[in-house]
This record gives C-alpha cells, sequence and structure tokens, in this order.
C-alpha cells in the first residue's frame, strides 16, 4: 500500500499483513510466548509510542553507554565511511531500523557534502518515527532523495528487491543484533545477504564485550527508566490485547552472563496471579516471583563478529572503534 502526500513521499506495508489474519500477529506472539514452561515476549514490541519515548530517555541516560559510543564512532570516521560507501558509484543507503536516524544523520551531512549519488531508504516499524524523520530531513537536507519505508525489515527488503535496482548500502546500526539468539542473528544477516549482490556492503553497529559493571548499569539505570520501559510492554498488552495485568506487581530485573556475554531482562512477578488476555483468549497463571523473559542484548568480540559475518557471506573490510573499544561499526562487504 502506497501513501503518497505531495511532501512526504512514504511506503507503508505494515497493514498488508496484519489485516490478512483475525487474530493479530501481536496476540500471537504474546499467547505463545505465555504458554510455555519458561515464560517469554518478543523485545520487538517494546516500541510503541511510550515504548518508543522511553527508549529515547535510555539514549540521553549517563549508564547508557551505547548511543554516546556509536555517535563518537560515526563523528570520527564518517568521511572514511562516507567514502568506502561511495567507491563502487551510486547507491541506496537502507537504514534498518532508523528511529529518530539521529546517528545516520551524521553520515547523511557527509555523504551530502561529499556530493555523493545516492538516495536515503529508512526502513522501521513505527510510522509516526519514519513520518518525523521524514520531515524532519526535509528541513534540514532538503535536496536529499528520502523514500521511507514502514514495515519489518524483510517486507521492507522485499518491496527494495521488486522496486529498486543498483546498488545497496545497509545500515544496521545500535547494536540492534545483540537482540537476537546466536542462530537467530545468522539466519538474519543470511536474509540480508540474499538481497545483496557483488559490491553491496553492510556497516553493523556491536555492542563490543567490556566490564560486566559497566554493562550491568547500563540495563539498571537509577531513574528507573530501564524498568519503565520493560513494564511498558505490560502495559502495551491491557491496552491493545485488552489486558489485565496489575503492573505493579511485577518488576524488573536484569542480569548480565560474562560468559555468554549477554545481557538478560526479565519482568518478574511479586505475587501469585492470574492475569486474563481478552483478545489472546488465554487466562495466565504467574506463580510468586515467576519471570517473563523480555529481552537479550548480546555482547560481541571482533573475532566473534568477523566469525559471523564470514559465516553469512560477508568479509570484513574495516572495523571502526570509539577511543574506548568499547562499541564498533564493522563495514562488511559482500564476499
Ligand atoms: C535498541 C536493542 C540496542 O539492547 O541495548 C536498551 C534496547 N533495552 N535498554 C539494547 C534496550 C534496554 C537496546 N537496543
Amino acid at each position: 500500500m502506497q501513501i503518497n502526500t505531495p511532501t512526504v513521499p512514504m511506503i507503508d506495508l505494515s497493514r498488508a499483513q496484519e489485516s490478512s489474519s483475525h487474530t493479530s500477529t501481536f496476540a500471537r506472539d504474546v499467547a505463545e510466548g505465555l504458554s510455555t514452561k519458561y515464560k517469554t515476549l518478543p523485545s520487538r514490541y517494546f516500541y510503541d509510542g511510550t515504548g518508543s519515548r522511553l527508549f529515547q530517555q535510555i539514549m540521553d541516560l549517563t549508564e547508557y553507554y551505547l548511543t554516546r559510543s556509536e555517535l563518537e564512532v560515526l563523528t570520527q570516521n564518517k568521511e572514511s565511511m562516507a567514502t568506502q560507501f561511495s567507491q563502487g558509484g551510486s547507491f541506496h543507503l537502507i537504514d534498518l531500523g532508523a528511529g529518530d536516524a539521529l546517528k545516520t544523520k551524521l553520515l547523511l551531512q557527509e555523504l551530502t557534502t561529499q556530493q555523493r549519488s545516492f538516495d536515503y531508504v529508512p526502513v522501521d516499524i513505527s510510522k509516526d518515527a519514519m513520518l518525523e524523520l521524514s520531515e524532519s530531513l526535509q528541513q534540514e537536507l532538503p535536496q536529499l532523495k528520502v523514500e521511507a519505508v514502514v514495515g519489518e525489515y524483510f517486507q521492507a527488503l522485499e518491496w527494495l528487491q521488486e522496486n529498486k535496482d543498483g546498488r545497496k548500502v545497509v545500515l544496521f546500526l545500535g547494536s540492534n543484533i545483540g537482540n537476537f539468539e546466536a542462530a537467530e542473528s545468522i539466519t538474519f544477516l543470511q536474509s540480508i545477504r540474499s538481497y545483496l549482490h557483488a559490491g553491496d556492503q553492510l556497516l553493523m553497529g556491536v555492542d563490543l564485550r567490556k566490564d560486566p559493571g559497566i554493562i550491568l548499569n547500563a540495563y539498571n539505570d537509577e531513574a528507573g527508566i530501564t524498568a519503565a520501559f520493560n513494564l511498558n510492554l505490560l502495559h502495551r498488552i491491557n491496552r491493545e490485547l485488552g489486558a489485565d495485568f496489575n503492573v505493579d506487581q511485577f518488576c524488573h530485573h536484569a542480569i548480565y552472563n560474562p560468559q555468554e556475554g549477554v545481557m538478560r531482562s526479565f519482568l518478574v512477578s511479586k505475587q501469585a496471579q492470574d492475569v486474563h488476555i481478552s483478545e489472546a483468549g488465554l487466562t495466565v497463571h504467574f506463580d510468586a516471583w515467576e519471570a517473563i523473559h523480555t529481552e537479550n542484548s548480546y555482547k560481541y568480540s571482533i573475532p566473534q563478529v568477523e566469525g559471523l559475518g564470514r559465516q553469512c557471506g560477508f568479509a570484513v573490510d574495516t572495523v571502526f572503534y570509539d577511543k574506548q573499544k568499547g562499541f564498533a561499526d564493522v563495514l562488511f562487504s559482500v564476499a
């Protein structure tokens, strides 16, 4: 489905999927996750309006170093990145999970300054975010060609495959890869690879392994914003799926496992309770102190990232670090 206003061209793929079934994908995912022995909810549902605003606040937290570190990487290396993107001639810059594109804007600026031939395709599941981004880019970089896509990553890549020829440079920033289990990240990168050709590139942001205390604090902030972000998932289920979670009776708990290099976030039930979820046609029982696993945030080493790329048909061109080497943006070429 295409929505074209005179000012903001935007492709909305999000509804095509939803209307096809009676129960929403959300309801089905929630029902499935809460019906297993170890309860779980997919972290991609964090980002409704409130969740996206809370994530913006997380990015401003002193404890949450990731965004500042990546901003430093991009600020220090944008010239070299822009030059390497452009080596094969004109290209589509595809930004998976663009959000407010704060970091990408540094690259867009630089590419514009270098007078490179490219257009910008931000992809996000949040329609509001894509509307705001398109409008802000029109103000800030009026000569830039932008076509925002609202939808899941692979819907968007599918759409691109059918609608845009030419070279592609894919951005997957912000350590979003960290949300995937090892096997999922392989499938994910292999799928991205299947849409790319010789000469195409991928720039991926990864949070690196470091002092566990620093990592732990990033997900246990003093102000409790991360807790609110995690708990908002229950508010969202209440609102959108007609559930009756007593959110006060759950608490945020996040732990770091330094052997696996993973932060795991949970919502823990403070008492025995039953929760009814109308849209899912389900009543869920919680024992006292039973937990729902809501997120993984994997931390990588550089050899791991190289190995992951290699398994998925990518070769590392350049690793860009921040000063402390706590975060890296890795530029891959199709191998
Ligand atoms: C957006 C997935 C990179 O895992 O660090 C922040 C989300 N969760 N605080 C991350 C998040 C809790 C974030 N990513």
